[in-house]
Protein backbone atom coordinates (compact mmCIF):
# COMPACT_ATOMS: atom_id res chain seq x y z
CA UNK A 1 0.00 0.00 0.00
CA UNK A 2 1.17 3.25 -1.00
CA UNK A 3 0.73 6.00 2.01
CA UNK A 4 0.47 10.13 1.83
CA UNK A 5 3.77 9.70 3.61
CA UNK A 6 5.38 7.49 1.27
CA UNK A 7 4.58 10.05 -1.69
CA UNK A 8 5.89 12.17 0.65
CA UNK A 9 8.80 10.81 1.21
CA UNK A 10 9.69 10.04 -3.17
CA UNK A 11 8.88 13.89 -3.70
CA UNK A 12 11.47 14.79 -0.82
CA UNK A 13 14.06 11.87 -2.43
CA UNK A 14 13.41 12.71 -6.01
CA UNK A 15 14.26 16.32 -5.33
CA UNK A 16 17.35 15.10 -3.55
CA UNK A 17 16.66 15.00 -0.12
CA UNK A 18 18.95 12.28 1.72
CA UNK A 19 19.15 13.69 5.21
CA UNK A 20 15.91 14.21 7.76
CA UNK A 21 15.86 15.71 11.17
CA UNK A 22 13.64 15.29 13.20
CA UNK A 23 11.86 13.48 16.50
CA UNK A 24 8.72 10.82 16.29
CA UNK A 25 5.25 11.44 17.50
CA UNK A 26 2.12 9.71 17.78
CA UNK A 27 0.85 12.21 15.10
CA UNK A 28 3.79 11.65 12.23
CA UNK A 29 4.05 7.87 12.85
CA UNK A 30 3.33 7.79 9.63
CA UNK A 31 5.69 9.71 8.43
CA UNK A 32 8.45 7.49 10.45
CA UNK A 33 6.96 4.13 8.91
CA UNK A 34 7.20 5.61 5.49
CA UNK A 35 10.63 6.40 6.25
CA UNK A 36 11.46 2.98 8.03
CA UNK A 37 10.50 1.03 5.23
CA UNK A 38 12.12 3.19 2.30
CA UNK A 39 15.33 3.00 4.58
CA UNK A 40 17.49 5.72 1.98
CA UNK A 41 17.05 8.29 3.87
CA UNK A 42 19.39 9.25 6.73
CA UNK A 43 17.05 10.22 10.06
CA UNK A 44 19.07 12.34 12.32
CA UNK A 45 16.72 11.51 16.03
CA UNK A 46 17.18 14.99 17.50
CA UNK A 47 16.99 15.73 21.20
CA UNK A 48 14.70 18.59 21.06
CA UNK A 49 12.64 19.83 17.83
CA UNK A 50 13.93 23.78 18.64
CA UNK A 51 17.52 22.25 17.80
CA UNK A 52 16.39 19.92 14.81
CA UNK A 53 15.56 22.69 13.20
CA UNK A 54 18.91 24.49 13.90
CA UNK A 55 20.66 21.34 12.65
CA UNK A 56 18.19 21.67 9.25
CA UNK A 57 19.38 24.89 8.82
CA UNK A 58 23.14 25.10 9.02
CA UNK A 59 22.55 21.59 6.81
CA UNK A 60 20.78 23.60 4.45
CA UNK A 61 23.29 26.50 4.46
CA UNK A 62 26.64 24.35 4.22
CA UNK A 63 24.74 22.34 1.35
CA UNK A 64 23.11 24.94 -0.16
CA UNK A 65 20.74 22.51 -0.72
CA UNK A 66 17.12 22.13 1.33
CA UNK A 67 17.45 21.46 5.47
CA UNK A 68 14.60 19.38 6.42
CA UNK A 69 13.36 19.08 9.45
CA UNK A 70 9.70 17.14 10.49
CA UNK A 71 8.32 17.75 13.66
CA UNK A 72 4.86 16.93 15.59
CA UNK A 73 1.31 18.58 15.93
CA UNK A 74 0.90 21.80 18.31
CA UNK A 75 4.11 21.71 21.40
CA UNK A 76 6.59 19.98 18.51
CA UNK A 77 5.54 22.38 16.21
CA UNK A 78 5.93 24.86 18.40
CA UNK A 79 9.15 24.24 19.74
CA UNK A 80 10.56 25.06 16.14
CA UNK A 81 9.32 28.66 16.08
CA UNK A 82 12.52 30.58 17.28
CA UNK A 83 14.92 28.34 15.15
CA UNK A 84 12.48 28.82 11.85
CA UNK A 85 12.48 32.78 12.85
CA UNK A 86 16.44 32.29 12.44
CA UNK A 87 16.44 30.67 9.15
CA UNK A 88 13.77 32.89 7.86
CA UNK A 89 15.95 35.92 8.75
CA UNK A 90 18.80 34.19 7.26
CA UNK A 91 17.25 33.02 4.24
CA UNK A 92 17.96 29.58 4.73
CA UNK A 93 15.85 26.75 2.95
CA UNK A 94 14.57 24.65 5.42
CA UNK A 95 11.50 22.64 4.82
CA UNK A 96 9.32 21.87 8.09
CA UNK A 97 7.24 19.01 7.91
CA UNK A 98 4.59 19.17 10.32
CA UNK A 99 1.47 17.34 11.00
CA UNK A 100 -1.88 18.19 12.47
CA UNK A 101 -4.46 16.16 14.13
CA UNK A 102 -7.15 14.30 11.76
CA UNK A 103 -8.19 16.41 8.97
CA UNK A 104 -11.74 15.88 10.18
CA UNK A 105 -11.39 17.60 13.52
CA UNK A 106 -9.33 20.60 12.16
CA UNK A 107 -11.02 23.75 13.51
CA UNK A 108 -13.71 22.32 15.86
CA UNK A 109 -12.65 23.06 18.64
CA UNK A 110 -13.10 19.76 20.44
CA UNK A 111 -10.03 19.05 22.69
CA UNK A 112 -7.78 16.48 21.00
CA UNK A 113 -4.65 15.75 21.67
CA UNK A 114 -1.91 17.90 20.40
CA UNK A 115 -4.73 20.23 19.02
CA UNK A 116 -4.19 24.25 18.55
CA UNK A 117 -5.90 26.75 16.86
CA UNK A 118 -4.82 27.42 13.30
CA UNK A 119 -1.54 26.06 13.75
CA UNK A 120 -0.72 27.18 10.35
CA UNK A 121 -1.25 30.69 11.50
CA UNK A 122 1.96 30.52 13.94
CA UNK A 123 4.28 30.07 11.00
CA UNK A 124 2.81 32.57 8.77
CA UNK A 125 5.22 35.57 9.45
CA UNK A 126 8.30 33.10 10.08
CA UNK A 127 8.42 31.44 6.76
CA UNK A 128 7.93 32.46 2.64
CA UNK A 129 4.73 30.48 2.83
CA UNK A 130 3.02 27.66 4.51
CA UNK A 131 1.18 24.92 2.27
CA UNK A 132 -1.39 23.23 3.84
CA UNK A 133 -3.05 19.53 2.73
CA UNK A 134 -6.22 18.77 3.71
CA UNK A 135 -7.09 15.72 1.37
CA UNK A 136 -5.05 13.13 0.20
CA UNK A 137 -4.49 14.14 -3.32
CA UNK A 138 -3.08 17.06 -2.45
CA UNK A 139 0.26 16.07 -0.84
CA UNK A 140 2.00 15.07 -4.10
CA UNK A 141 1.26 18.84 -5.60
CA UNK A 142 1.39 20.57 -2.20
CA UNK A 143 5.05 18.94 -1.44
CA UNK A 144 6.17 19.71 -4.93
CA UNK A 145 5.13 23.19 -4.70
CA UNK A 146 7.00 23.34 -1.06
CA UNK A 147 9.87 22.36 -2.42
CA UNK A 148 10.08 24.61 -5.48
CA UNK A 149 8.87 27.60 -2.99
CA UNK A 150 12.06 27.02 -0.73
CA UNK A 151 14.92 28.05 -2.91
CA UNK A 152 12.77 30.53 -5.61
CA UNK A 153 14.13 33.70 -5.84
CA UNK A 154 15.22 34.77 -1.98
CA UNK A 155 15.70 31.37 -0.02
CA UNK A 156 13.81 30.75 3.17
CA UNK A 157 12.13 28.30 5.34
CA UNK A 158 8.89 26.70 3.98
CA UNK A 159 5.90 25.22 6.42
CA UNK A 160 4.50 21.86 4.99
CA UNK A 161 1.72 20.76 7.33
CA UNK A 162 -0.21 17.02 6.78
CA UNK A 163 -2.87 15.50 8.98
CA UNK A 164 -1.41 12.61 10.83
CA UNK A 165 -4.57 10.54 8.89
CA UNK A 166 -3.82 11.64 6.31
CA UNK A 167 0.26 10.81 6.13
CA UNK A 168 -1.13 6.90 6.70
CA UNK A 169 -3.90 7.25 4.47
CA UNK A 170 -3.51 5.25 1.11
CA UNK A 171 -3.08 7.03 -2.07
CA UNK A 172 -2.73 6.32 -5.47
CA UNK A 173 0.74 7.91 -7.16
CA UNK A 174 1.09 10.21 -10.02
CA UNK A 175 4.11 9.24 -12.73
CA UNK A 176 6.15 12.73 -12.57
CA UNK A 177 7.70 13.34 -9.42
CA UNK A 178 9.82 16.09 -10.14
CA UNK A 179 10.28 19.06 -8.74
CA UNK A 180 10.09 22.47 -11.52
CA UNK A 181 12.08 25.25 -11.20
CA UNK A 182 10.73 28.76 -11.91
CA UNK A 183 12.82 32.13 -12.44
CA UNK A 184 11.66 34.84 -10.63
CA UNK A 185 10.00 37.44 -13.17
CA UNK A 186 12.56 40.02 -13.83
CA UNK A 187 11.56 43.46 -14.02
CA UNK A 188 14.07 46.16 -15.18
CA UNK A 189 13.36 49.44 -17.63
CA UNK A 190 16.12 50.95 -14.99
CA UNK A 191 18.73 48.42 -16.31
CA UNK A 192 20.32 50.93 -18.73
CA UNK A 193 19.70 54.31 -16.61
CA UNK A 194 21.89 51.28 -13.92
CA UNK A 195 24.99 51.03 -16.36
CA UNK A 196 25.06 55.20 -17.11
CA UNK A 197 25.32 55.45 -13.57
CA UNK A 198 28.01 53.07 -12.58
CA UNK A 199 29.93 54.23 -15.45
CA UNK A 200 29.74 57.64 -14.34
CA UNK A 201 30.56 56.80 -10.81
CA UNK A 202 34.50 57.51 -9.79
CA UNK A 203 34.37 55.70 -6.50
CA UNK A 204 31.98 52.92 -7.34
CA UNK A 205 31.75 50.80 -4.20
CA UNK A 206 30.04 46.91 -3.85
CA UNK A 207 27.99 46.20 -0.51
CA UNK A 208 27.20 42.34 -0.68
CA UNK A 209 24.75 40.17 1.50
CA UNK A 210 23.44 36.40 2.18
CA UNK A 211 21.09 36.55 -0.76
CA UNK A 212 24.10 36.79 -2.95
CA UNK A 213 25.73 33.95 -1.09
CA UNK A 214 22.61 31.75 -1.35
CA UNK A 215 22.87 32.40 -4.82
CA UNK A 216 26.35 31.08 -5.22
CA UNK A 217 27.14 34.70 -6.90
CA UNK A 218 30.78 34.41 -6.43
CA UNK A 219 31.91 34.47 -10.09
CA UNK A 220 29.51 37.67 -10.68
CA UNK A 221 30.60 39.74 -7.48
CA UNK A 222 34.50 38.93 -8.44
CA UNK A 223 33.80 39.96 -12.11
CA UNK A 224 32.31 43.38 -11.31
CA UNK A 225 34.26 44.16 -8.73
CA UNK A 226 37.05 43.08 -10.74
CA UNK A 227 35.68 45.01 -14.00
CA UNK A 228 35.15 48.08 -12.07
CA UNK A 229 38.00 47.94 -9.63
CA UNK A 230 35.84 48.81 -6.76
CA UNK A 231 36.13 47.92 -3.29
CA UNK A 232 33.59 45.16 -1.81
CA UNK A 233 32.11 45.04 2.00
CA UNK A 234 29.52 42.63 3.15
CA UNK A 235 27.08 41.80 5.47
CA UNK A 236 28.62 39.40 8.14
CA UNK A 237 27.08 36.33 6.64
CA UNK A 238 28.36 36.98 3.21
CA UNK A 239 32.09 37.26 4.17
CA UNK A 240 34.03 35.06 2.05
CA UNK A 241 31.86 35.38 -1.10
CA UNK A 242 34.88 36.18 -2.67
CA UNK A 243 37.57 35.47 -0.28
CA UNK A 244 38.76 37.91 2.16
CA UNK A 245 42.19 37.83 0.88
CA UNK A 246 41.09 39.69 -2.50
CA UNK A 247 42.52 43.24 -2.81
CA UNK A 248 39.53 44.52 -3.55
CA UNK A 249 37.32 42.85 -0.60
CA UNK A 250 37.88 45.53 2.30
CA UNK A 251 35.21 43.33 5.29
CA UNK A 252 32.36 43.60 7.02
CA UNK A 253 30.32 46.32 6.41
CA UNK A 254 29.49 47.16 9.59
CA UNK A 255 32.75 48.55 10.82
CA UNK A 256 33.33 51.90 11.62
CA UNK A 257 36.72 53.35 10.80
CA UNK A 258 38.52 53.09 7.17
CA UNK A 259 35.50 51.01 5.73
CA UNK A 260 32.70 53.25 7.00
CA UNK A 261 34.83 55.96 5.45
CA UNK A 262 35.24 54.09 1.85
CA UNK A 263 31.49 54.04 2.09
CA UNK A 264 30.70 57.33 2.80
CA UNK A 265 33.32 58.57 0.12
CA UNK A 266 31.80 56.47 -2.83
CA UNK A 267 30.09 58.49 -5.06
CA UNK A 268 27.65 55.27 -5.77
CA UNK A 269 26.92 51.96 -3.87
CA UNK A 270 25.82 48.99 -5.79
CA UNK A 271 24.09 46.48 -3.12
CA UNK A 272 23.83 42.72 -4.60
CA UNK A 273 21.65 40.36 -2.71
CA UNK A 274 21.75 42.21 0.66
CA UNK A 275 18.26 43.81 2.09
CA UNK A 276 20.29 46.59 4.14
CA UNK A 277 18.59 45.68 6.96
CA UNK A 278 18.70 48.16 9.82
CA UNK A 279 20.26 45.54 11.76
CA UNK A 280 22.93 44.84 9.25
CA UNK A 281 23.85 48.33 7.75
CA UNK A 282 21.57 51.13 9.33
CA UNK A 283 22.11 50.82 13.24
CA UNK A 284 25.73 50.22 12.49
CA UNK A 285 26.03 53.92 10.66
CA UNK A 286 26.58 52.81 7.05
CA UNK A 287 25.93 55.50 5.20
CA UNK A 288 25.35 55.12 1.47
CA UNK A 289 25.79 58.36 -0.48
CA UNK A 290 23.89 56.81 -3.81
CA UNK A 291 22.57 53.23 -3.94
CA UNK A 292 21.46 50.82 -6.39
CA UNK A 293 19.69 48.14 -5.07
CA UNK A 294 19.17 44.75 -6.74
CA UNK A 295 17.94 42.13 -4.96
CA UNK A 296 15.58 39.41 -5.96
CA UNK A 297 12.20 40.74 -5.23
CA UNK A 298 11.60 44.29 -4.24
CA UNK A 299 10.76 43.70 -0.74
CA UNK A 300 13.56 45.44 1.06
CA UNK A 301 13.62 48.66 -1.26
CA UNK A 302 14.35 51.68 0.27
CA UNK A 303 13.45 50.79 3.52
CA UNK A 304 16.29 51.82 5.04
CA UNK A 305 18.52 53.37 2.72
CA UNK A 306 16.81 55.15 -0.30
CA UNK A 307 17.66 53.90 -3.51
CA UNK A 308 18.46 56.14 -6.75
CA UNK A 309 17.42 52.69 -8.78
CA UNK A 310 15.76 49.24 -7.55
CA UNK A 311 16.48 46.58 -9.85
CA UNK A 312 14.85 43.05 -8.87
CA UNK A 313 14.31 39.70 -10.47
CA UNK A 314 16.59 37.26 -11.37
CA UNK A 315 19.69 38.64 -9.72
CA UNK A 316 22.04 36.70 -10.93
CA UNK A 317 20.95 37.43 -14.65
CA UNK A 318 20.95 41.38 -13.96
CA UNK A 319 24.32 41.21 -12.89
CA UNK A 320 25.65 39.00 -15.90
CA UNK A 321 23.37 41.81 -18.10
CA UNK A 322 25.23 44.92 -16.48
CA UNK A 323 28.37 43.01 -16.86
CA UNK A 324 28.13 42.76 -20.36
CA UNK A 325 27.43 46.46 -20.70
CA UNK A 326 30.62 47.17 -18.72
CA UNK A 327 34.17 48.17 -19.29
CA UNK A 328 37.49 48.69 -17.58
CA UNK A 329 37.41 52.12 -16.23
CA UNK A 330 40.46 54.74 -17.73
CA UNK A 331 41.19 55.39 -14.31
CA UNK A 332 41.70 51.79 -13.22
CA UNK A 333 45.06 52.04 -11.87
CA UNK A 334 43.65 55.05 -9.82
CA UNK A 335 40.99 52.99 -8.54
CA UNK A 336 43.41 50.25 -7.82
CA UNK A 337 46.05 52.52 -5.65
CA UNK A 338 43.23 53.79 -3.38
CA UNK A 339 41.44 50.35 -2.57
CA UNK A 340 45.17 49.52 -1.82
CA UNK A 341 45.79 52.50 0.71
CA UNK A 342 42.36 51.64 2.43
CA UNK A 343 43.47 48.35 2.70
CA UNK A 344 46.87 49.63 4.17
CA UNK A 345 44.43 51.45 6.57
CA UNK A 346 42.55 49.05 7.58
CA UNK A 347 45.39 46.92 8.54
CA UNK A 348 46.94 49.43 10.68
CA UNK A 349 43.74 49.81 12.63
CA UNK A 350 43.32 46.04 12.89
CA UNK A 351 46.66 46.17 14.66
CA UNK A 352 45.77 48.69 16.67
CA UNK A 353 42.94 46.77 17.75
CA UNK A 354 45.49 43.58 18.06
CA UNK A 355 47.33 45.26 20.72
CA UNK A 356 44.43 46.25 22.81
CA UNK A 357 42.03 43.14 23.00
CA UNK A 358 42.99 39.62 23.44
CA UNK A 359 39.46 38.02 21.51
CA UNK A 360 41.64 39.09 18.03
CA UNK A 361 44.65 36.46 19.48
CA UNK A 362 41.69 33.79 20.07
CA UNK A 363 40.18 34.32 16.59
CA UNK A 364 44.01 34.26 15.47
CA UNK A 365 44.32 30.90 17.26
CA UNK A 366 41.15 29.81 15.21
CA UNK A 367 42.05 30.97 11.97
CA UNK A 368 45.40 29.50 11.89
CA UNK A 369 44.41 26.33 12.40
CA UNK A 370 41.33 26.01 10.16
CA UNK A 371 42.55 25.29 6.71
CA UNK A 372 40.47 27.50 4.14
CA UNK A 373 37.82 25.00 3.35
CA UNK A 374 36.31 25.25 6.23
CA UNK A 375 33.18 26.43 8.27
CA UNK A 376 33.20 28.64 11.70
CA UNK A 377 29.94 28.39 12.69
CA UNK A 378 28.97 31.54 16.15
CA UNK A 379 26.35 31.69 18.17
CA UNK A 380 25.76 35.47 19.48
CA UNK A 381 28.08 35.67 22.59
CA UNK A 382 31.41 37.82 22.50
CA UNK A 383 34.00 35.88 21.06
CA UNK A 384 31.11 35.53 17.93
CA UNK A 385 30.71 39.17 17.26
CA UNK A 386 34.22 40.10 17.26
CA UNK A 387 34.72 37.08 14.39
CA UNK A 388 31.46 38.83 12.81
CA UNK A 389 34.27 41.65 12.31
CA UNK A 390 38.08 39.70 12.43
CA UNK A 391 37.65 36.75 11.48
CA UNK A 392 39.22 36.68 7.96
CA UNK A 393 37.28 34.13 6.02
CA UNK A 394 37.82 33.32 2.68
CA UNK A 395 34.95 30.95 1.20
CA UNK A 396 31.28 31.59 0.55
CA UNK A 397 29.62 30.36 3.62
CA UNK A 398 33.07 30.02 5.73
CA UNK A 399 31.41 31.77 8.90
CA UNK A 400 27.84 30.69 9.85
CA UNK A 401 26.19 32.90 12.28
CA UNK A 402 22.51 33.26 13.41
CA UNK A 403 22.39 36.75 12.59
CA UNK A 404 18.83 35.99 10.88
CA UNK A 405 17.37 36.77 14.53
CA UNK A 406 20.05 37.15 16.77
CA UNK A 407 19.33 34.04 18.55
CA UNK A 408 20.87 32.23 21.17
CA UNK A 409 21.45 28.64 21.39
CA UNK A 410 21.91 28.19 17.48
CA UNK A 411 26.07 26.97 16.66
CA UNK A 412 26.30 24.12 18.36
CA UNK A 413 23.21 22.69 16.60
CA UNK A 414 23.87 24.55 13.00
CA UNK A 415 27.68 22.84 13.53
CA UNK A 416 25.79 19.40 13.91
CA UNK A 417 24.09 20.06 10.48
CA UNK A 418 26.76 21.22 8.59
CA UNK A 419 29.29 18.66 9.78
CA UNK A 420 26.28 16.20 8.73
CA UNK A 421 26.13 18.49 5.01
CA UNK A 422 30.42 17.75 4.73
CA UNK A 423 31.81 15.34 6.95
CA UNK A 424 35.27 15.97 5.51
CA UNK A 425 35.65 19.35 5.87
CA UNK A 426 36.93 21.22 9.43
CA UNK A 427 33.78 22.50 11.12
CA UNK A 428 34.47 24.67 14.84
CA UNK A 429 31.57 25.62 16.71
CA UNK A 430 31.76 29.07 19.23
CA UNK A 431 29.34 29.52 21.76
CA UNK A 432 28.77 31.17 25.09
CA UNK A 433 27.65 29.30 28.22
CA UNK A 434 24.67 31.22 28.01
CA UNK A 435 23.94 29.44 24.38
CA UNK A 436 25.47 26.53 25.08
CA UNK A 437 23.12 25.32 27.89
CA UNK A 438 19.99 26.14 24.79
CA UNK A 439 21.40 22.93 23.07
CA UNK A 440 23.45 20.64 25.09
CA UNK A 441 20.83 17.58 24.73
CA UNK A 442 22.44 17.50 21.38
CA UNK A 443 25.39 15.77 22.51
CA UNK A 444 23.44 12.74 22.75
CA UNK A 445 22.76 13.17 18.97
CA UNK A 446 26.15 13.41 18.26
CA UNK A 447 26.78 10.92 20.04
CA UNK A 448 24.39 8.40 18.40
CA UNK A 449 25.12 9.34 14.90
CA UNK A 450 28.72 9.80 15.86
CA UNK A 451 29.31 13.28 14.92
CA UNK A 452 32.61 14.73 15.83
CA UNK A 453 33.87 18.64 15.66
CA UNK A 454 35.53 20.77 18.58
CA UNK A 455 32.62 23.20 20.08
CA UNK A 456 34.82 25.81 22.20
CA UNK A 457 32.44 26.86 25.36
CA UNK A 458 32.86 30.14 26.47
CA UNK A 459 32.78 29.77 30.00
CA UNK A 460 32.26 33.66 31.28
CA UNK A 461 29.88 32.56 33.85
CA UNK A 462 27.59 35.14 32.74
CA UNK A 463 25.33 36.28 29.68
CA UNK A 464 28.06 38.22 28.95
CA UNK A 465 26.92 40.74 26.66
CA UNK A 466 23.34 41.37 28.52
CA UNK A 467 26.55 42.31 31.92
CA UNK A 468 27.69 44.93 29.48
CA UNK A 469 24.82 46.65 28.29
CA UNK A 470 23.29 46.59 32.11
CA UNK A 471 26.72 48.11 32.83
CA UNK A 472 26.22 50.47 30.26
CA UNK A 473 22.88 51.58 30.36
CA UNK A 474 21.78 50.85 33.91
CA UNK A 475 25.60 51.14 35.70
CA UNK A 476 24.71 47.78 37.26
CA UNK A 477 24.43 44.37 36.88
CA UNK A 478 20.93 42.41 36.98
CA UNK A 479 20.60 38.28 37.06
CA UNK A 480 23.43 37.85 33.86
CA UNK A 481 25.71 36.25 36.24
CA UNK A 482 25.74 32.54 36.08
CA UNK A 483 25.68 29.61 37.58
CA UNK A 484 27.09 26.86 35.09
CA UNK A 485 27.51 22.78 35.33
CA UNK A 486 31.32 21.28 34.61
CA UNK A 487 31.38 21.42 31.59
CA UNK A 488 33.56 19.03 30.77
CA UNK A 489 32.00 16.52 33.62
CA UNK A 490 28.50 17.38 31.50
CA UNK A 491 30.55 16.24 27.86
CA UNK A 492 32.00 13.15 29.87
CA UNK A 493 28.41 12.57 31.20
CA UNK A 494 27.55 11.52 27.49
CA UNK A 495 30.39 9.95 26.77
CA UNK A 496 32.45 13.18 25.29
CA UNK A 497 35.86 13.89 25.67
CA UNK A 498 36.13 17.68 27.84
CA UNK A 499 39.12 20.06 28.46
CA UNK A 500 39.56 23.30 29.93
CA UNK A 501 41.67 25.68 28.43
CA UNK A 502 42.41 29.39 29.79
CA UNK A 503 44.88 30.95 27.32
CA UNK A 504 45.14 30.75 23.30
CA UNK A 505 47.84 28.23 23.47
CA UNK A 506 45.74 26.21 24.99
CA UNK A 507 43.31 26.56 22.75
CA UNK A 508 45.48 25.63 19.91
CA UNK A 509 46.42 22.62 21.64
CA UNK A 510 42.99 21.64 22.29
CA UNK A 511 42.02 22.12 19.11
CA UNK A 512 44.77 20.92 17.15
CA UNK A 513 44.17 17.60 19.13
CA UNK A 514 40.22 17.83 18.62
CA UNK A 515 40.65 18.23 15.10
CA UNK A 516 43.13 15.69 14.28
CA UNK A 517 41.15 13.10 16.44
CA UNK A 518 37.59 13.79 14.19
CA UNK A 519 35.85 13.02 17.48
CA UNK A 520 33.69 15.35 19.47
CA UNK A 521 35.38 17.36 21.71
CA UNK A 522 33.68 19.92 24.33
CA UNK A 523 36.69 22.64 24.76
CA UNK A 524 35.86 24.75 27.74
CA UNK A 525 37.62 27.98 27.54
CA UNK A 526 37.68 29.86 30.61
CA UNK A 527 37.47 33.84 29.56
CA UNK A 528 35.62 36.64 30.03
CA UNK A 529 35.37 39.11 26.79
CA UNK A 530 34.37 42.38 28.12
CA UNK A 531 32.57 44.31 25.60
CA UNK A 532 31.61 43.65 21.59
CA UNK A 533 33.54 45.11 19.20
CA UNK A 534 29.91 47.38 17.66
CA UNK A 535 29.95 50.77 17.31
CA UNK A 536 33.86 50.93 18.18
CA UNK A 537 35.77 49.25 15.34
C1 LIG B 1 16.60 32.90 22.46
C2 LIG B 1 17.23 34.14 22.99
N1 LIG B 1 17.01 34.47 24.28
C3 LIG B 1 17.60 35.57 24.79
C4 LIG B 1 18.41 36.36 24.03
C5 LIG B 1 19.06 37.59 24.61
N2 LIG B 1 20.50 37.40 24.68
C6 LIG B 1 21.34 37.84 23.72
S1 LIG B 1 22.91 37.51 24.02
C7 LIG B 1 22.53 36.80 25.49
C8 LIG B 1 23.61 36.29 26.38
C9 LIG B 1 24.38 35.19 25.77
O1 LIG B 1 25.25 34.68 26.74
P1 LIG B 1 26.39 33.69 26.34
O2 LIG B 1 25.90 32.69 25.39
O3 LIG B 1 27.01 33.19 27.58
O4 LIG B 1 27.40 34.62 25.56
P2 LIG B 1 28.19 35.90 26.14
O5 LIG B 1 27.32 37.09 25.89
O6 LIG B 1 28.43 35.66 27.59
O7 LIG B 1 29.46 35.94 25.35
C10 LIG B 1 21.17 36.79 25.71
C11 LIG B 1 20.51 36.25 26.92
C12 LIG B 1 18.56 35.98 22.66
N3 LIG B 1 19.29 36.69 21.83
N4 LIG B 1 17.99 34.85 22.20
Amino acid sequence: MQTGADTLLEILKAAGVHTVFGIPSIHNLGFYEALRKDGSIRHILCRHEATATHMADGYARESGTPGVVITSTGPGAGYAVPALQEAYGSSAPVLMITTNIAASKIGKGLGTLHEVKEQDGIFKNITKAVFIVRAEEDIEDLTREALNTLKLGRPGPVYLEVPTDLMSREIGVKRDLGTNTTVPKTDLPDLKEAITLIKNAERPLLVVGTAAVRACMAEEVVSIAETLAAPVIFTPSARGLIPDKHPLALGNSARSGAIRETASSSDLALAIGTRLREVDAKRRGLVLPHLIHVDWDNEWTDRNFPSNISLSGDMPGIVRAMMEALESPSDRERRLQRVHEISLKIQEEEAEIRRNHREMTYLKVIRDILPEESTLVVDNTQLGYWSEYFYPCHVPGGWMGAKGSAIIGFAFAAAIGAKIASPEKPIIAVIGDGGFLYSTQELATCLRHGIGFPVIVVNSKSFGIIAYLQKKFHKCEYESRLTNPDFVALANAYGIAGRRVASPDGLGQALDEALSSGKMRIIELLEDFPEPPFGRY
